[in-house]
């Protein structure tokens, strides 16, 4: 394994993708196109790059929604739809095939209450309730808050460390989350981007034999591997009671999983839940993690969410890592989240 770790080098050339939506006219396909697109959704499909974007990015002329797919690694912006209003059976079919083909979507100008994101949420599956129960939104214990902000006693109304190392949601427990929907409610005039980082092009760009090595390797992960030391940095995180640590007890997962939909493989390890590689000695589970974290994280694998007013962002825990990137401390940032119940992890 030391020889894998030492043969694996490193390349940090590019910089992070922002959204820059490819032109519609690139990747726009027939009318009849996305109608099959949207039929063939519900089955396992190989994964095909090339031709899921253009089948997906086209523009169904009974619902007028338009996919357009980023330029980079992943992502891919819907616009033309209204939250507050049901979604039809063929374009959510069209939306489950865009979230399978980029992983992210970002829907734009959602002005929808809490009600409408819960309800669009469970079109995907069950949700979650996050164990932090103290930041849930008042009446939506499935909303968990993502906040900076503060009420008028001082106490923290969200989560406002979330995502401050890199992560896939709930990747701590038995079946890790599906995916989370991320709405903006207020946002800082400077900072308080997302980044996404695409973990099936990092399990393919790995050299030969350490992806030979590590798709056996099983790997523990823990709500708790780093809660203390955020605790350390911001005392309003709540020590967690017994029952919360029950909740939340180690798991072990492949550290290459094959996505339950598409069968396409990714790396799941993190930085922040991450705390082994079973099996191994403690220094080369500690080397073949910092390795990993680091090729998996590389900037040409992301995409910069650079926030607008109202985006829902769609992501997929199974697909991608994610991080917070912060903001000053002076400005306020809220958002809401969601999570999607997701499937034990296959390797
Ligand atoms: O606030 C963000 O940008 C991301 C938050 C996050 O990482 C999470 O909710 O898991």
């Amino acid at each position: 394994m030391q020889a894998f770790l030492e043969s694996l080098t490193m390349t940090v050339t590019a910089s992070p993708h922002v959204s820059r939506p490819a032109t519609a006219e690139r990747h726009r396909a027939p009318i009849a196109q996305g109608d099959q697109s949207a039929q063939s959704a519900l089955g396992p499909s190989p994964y095909s790059a090339a031709t899921s974007a253009a089948t997906s990015a086209a523009i169904s002329a009974a619902d007028g929604v338009e996919i357009r797919p980023f330029d980079g690694p992943l992502g891919a912006e819907v616009l033309g739809l209204d939250l507050n209003q049901p979604v039809d059976d063929a374009t959510f079919a069209r939306l489950h095939r865009a979230h399978l083909d980029h992983h992210v979507l970002v829907f734009r100008d959602q002005r929808i209450s809490p009600a409408a994101h819960v309800a669009f949420s469970r079109r995907w599956g069950p949700l979650e309730v996050h164990v932090l129960r103290n930041f849930q939104l008042p009446g939506h214990p499935e909303i968990l808050q993502v906040s900076n902000v503060r009420d008028e006693q001082g106490r923290p109304l969200g989560l406002g460390d979330a995502g401050v190392f890199w992560h896939s949601d709930l990747s701590y427990k038995e079946k890790p989350s599906l995916g989370s929907l991320l709405h903006a409610q207020e946002l800082p005039a400077e900072g308080g981007d997302t980044l996404f980082a695409n973990q099936h092009l990092a399990y393919e760009e790995l050299p030969q034999a350490l992806k030979d090595a590590v798709r056996g390797l099983r790997a523990e992960h823990s709500y708790l591997a780093r809660y203390e030391e955020l605790r350390a940095r911001n005392p309003w995180r709540p020590a967690l009671t017994e029952a919360q640590v029950a909740e939340v007890r180690p798991t072990v997962h492949p550290v290459v999983r094959r996505h339950p939909e598409t069968g396409r493989l990714a790396l799941f390890v993190s930085e922040h839940f991450t705390t082994r590689i079973v099996g191994l000695p403690e220094d080369e589970s500690r080397d073949l993690l910092q390795q990993l974290f680091a090729h998996s994280t590389r900037p040409s694998l992301v995409y910069r969410h650079r926030w607008q007013p109202n985006d829902l962002v769609f992501w997929d825990n199974r697909s991608l890592m994610h991080l917070a990137t912060g903001c000053p401390e002076h400005l306020r940032r809220h958002l809401h989240r969601t999570t999607v119940e997701g499937d034990a992890v296959l390797g």
